[in-house]
C-alpha cells in the first residue's frame, strides 16, 4: 500500500455502552459526542445510536459507531446479542455512589461473554466522580476488580466532563496500537466555553454570519443570546413522520402492521431518529413489526399488561399486587417509570370520585419525580401500589 493510500485509510470501530439503569451511559456519550449534559433523566428506550469521528495522531481518522443500550435490556434475550453484533469494544459503566450498579458489572461481563462470538475489548467506567463525597465503592475495591479481571478502568464524570474524552480516546488509541503524547491527551479535555465564542463572533462580525446549532438554549450565556435570532425546531408531528417512515418501510421491504406504525410514532414522541432506531431493532429481532413486537422489543408495557396491572391494583391484596407486578417487570424487563406513565393515562379513563382522583394523581406525580431523581425502584413500587389503596376502598371498580 502506498503512503497516500495509507493516509486516506479510515478506521472504524463499534463501541457499545452497557450498565445498569441511571448509571450515566447516555450522559457520558452525549458529553463525548456533543459536549452536552443535562440533569434531567430520560430513560433510554431499547438503544440509541451515535456516530463520532475521532482524529488520532498520525493522520488516523476513526469513525466510531456508538450504541447506547438501555440498562433495562433483557440480559439473556436476543436484543443484547443484536446490539453486541460485531462490537469491537464494550464500555461497562457503574455509578460510584451505587454499590448495586458496581456488583452488577460482573453480571454484565458474563452476559457479554455469552452474547458475543468475536473477542471484544472491555473497559469499566466508574461514573459520577463529581459525587466523591457519596462514593460507595472504594478506589481499592474498584482497582482490585479491574486488575483481577484484566480490564481497563477509568473514573469519569459526565457532569463535569472530567476524563470522559481522554478516557474514550485513550481506549480507542490503545485498540489500534496508537500511542498518545501528553499534549494529545490534554487536547481531549478541552471544553469550548461560550465566553470564548463571543470575542470570535465580534472579531469577524463585519463579514461573517454565525449559525449556532444547539440544545438547551437556557444554558447559552445572555451575551450570546442578544446577538442571535432564535429558531426553534420542536418535535415532528405524526403527519410529517408517517410519509418518511413509509418511505423507509417501502425501500427496505419491512413487514409491518398498521398498529406497528402507530406504536413506533407513539414511542418516538416526535423524534424521527427514535422511530427508525426502534423500527430497525424490532425488525432485526422479530422480522415482523407489530404493536406487540415493538413494545416487547423496547421493553415498554403492552396495553394488556397495563390493563392487568390496573386490575390487580384495584382488586387484589397489596401482597398479591406486589408479587404480580414484580414478576411481570422481571419477566418482561419493564421499568416502573414506563408502567407509571401508562397507568397514569389509564387512570384518567376510570371514573373515580374527584377527591380520590386528585389524591391519586398527586401521589403518582410524587413517585414519578422520585424515580426521575434515581430513587430505589422497589420502594417506589410499594408506594405505587399504596397510592391505589384509597381508590380501592372508596370505589372498587370491576
Ligand atoms: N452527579 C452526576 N450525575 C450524573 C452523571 N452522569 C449522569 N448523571 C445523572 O444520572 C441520571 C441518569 O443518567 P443517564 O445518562 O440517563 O443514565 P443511563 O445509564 O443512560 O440510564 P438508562 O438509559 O436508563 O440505561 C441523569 O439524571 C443524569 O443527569 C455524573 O457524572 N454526575
Ligand atoms: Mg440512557
Amino acid at each position: 500500500m502506498s503512503d497516500s493510500e495509507e493516509e486516506t485509510h479510515e478506521k472504524q470501530l463499534k463501541l457499545v455502552f452497557l450498565g445498569d439503569q441511571g448509571v450515566g451511559k447516555t450522559s457520558i456519550i452525549k458529553r463525548f459526542c456533543y459536549e452536552d449534559y443535562t440533569r434531567q433523566y430520560t430513560q433510554t428506550i431499547g438503544a440509541d445510536f451515535y456516530i463520532k469521528r475521532l482524529n488520532l495522531p498520525g493522520k488516523n481518522d476513526v469513525t466510531l459507531k456508538i450504541s447506547d443500550v438501555s440498562g433495562g435490556v433483557v440480559l439473556n434475550g436476543p436484543m443484547l446479542k443484536n446490539y453486541l453484533y460485531k462490537a469491537n469494544m464494550v464500555i461497562l459503566v457503574y455509578d460510584i455512589t451505587s454499590n448495586n450498579s458496581f456488583e452488577n458489572i460482573k453480571i454484565w461481563i458474563r452476559s457479554v461473554a455469552e452474547a458475543v462470538e468475536n473477542t471484544v475489548t472491555c473497559a469499566v467506567f466508574g461514573n459520577k466522580s463529581d459525587l466523591e463525597h457519596r462514593r460507595a465503592i472504594s478506589l481499592l475495591t474498584s482497582k482490585k476488580f479491574i486488575l483481577d479481571n484484566q480490564l481497563y478502568g477509568f473514573l469519569v464524570s459526565a457532569k463535569t466532563g472530567e476524563s470522559v474524552n481522554s478516557s474514550v480516546t485513550e481506549l480507542i488509541a490503545k485498540h489500534f496500537g496508537i500511542s498518545l503524547s501528553r499534549v494529545d491527551k490534554e487536547k481531549q479535555n478541552h471544553i469550548l466555553k461560550a465566553e470564548l465564542i463571543v470575542p470570535i463572533i465580534e472579531k469577524y462580525t463585519e463579514n461573517t454570519r454565525f449559525c449556532i446549532i444547539c440544545n438547551y438554549l437556557g444554558q447559552i450565556i445572555p451575551a450570546l443570546h442578544s446577538r442571535c435570532t432564535r429558531f426553534r425546531f420542536g418535535p415532528l408531528s405524526p403527519a410529517l413522520i408517517r410519509p418518511r417512515l413509509q418511505h423507509v418501510i417501502d425501500q427496505e421491504g419491512v413487514k409491518i402492521s398498521e398498529d406497528g406504525k402507530e406504536a413506533l410514532e407513539t414511542l418516538a414522541n416526535g423524534d424521527m431518529r427514535k422511530v427508525l432506531n426502534v423500527l430497525q431493532s424490532t425488525w432485526l429481532a422479530y422480522k415482523d413489526v407489530t404493536e406487540d413486537t415493538v413494545y416487547t422489543c423496547v421493553g415498554h408495557p403492552l396495553k394488556s399488561d397495563i390493563e392487568n396491572i390496573v386490575k390487580w391494583l384495584l382488586n387484589d391484596s397489596f401482597k398479591k399486587s406486589y408479587k404480580n407486578i414484580k414478576e411481570l417487570k422481571t419477566i418482561k424487563g419493564l421499568a416502573l417509570s414506563d408502567i407509571l406513565t401508562e397507568v397514569h393515562k389509564y387512570v384518567h379513563r376510570i371514573e373515580f370520585p374527584f377527591q380520590v382522583l386528585t389524591k391519586l394523581l398527586v401521589d403518582l406525580a410524587a413517585i414519578e419525580s422520585n424515580l426521575a431523581a434515581g430513587s430505589n425502584e422497589n420502594i417506589q413500587l410499594t408506594a405505587f401500589i399504596a397510592a391505589f389503596q384509597p381508590a380501592r376502598e372508596i370505589s372498587p371498580p370491576e
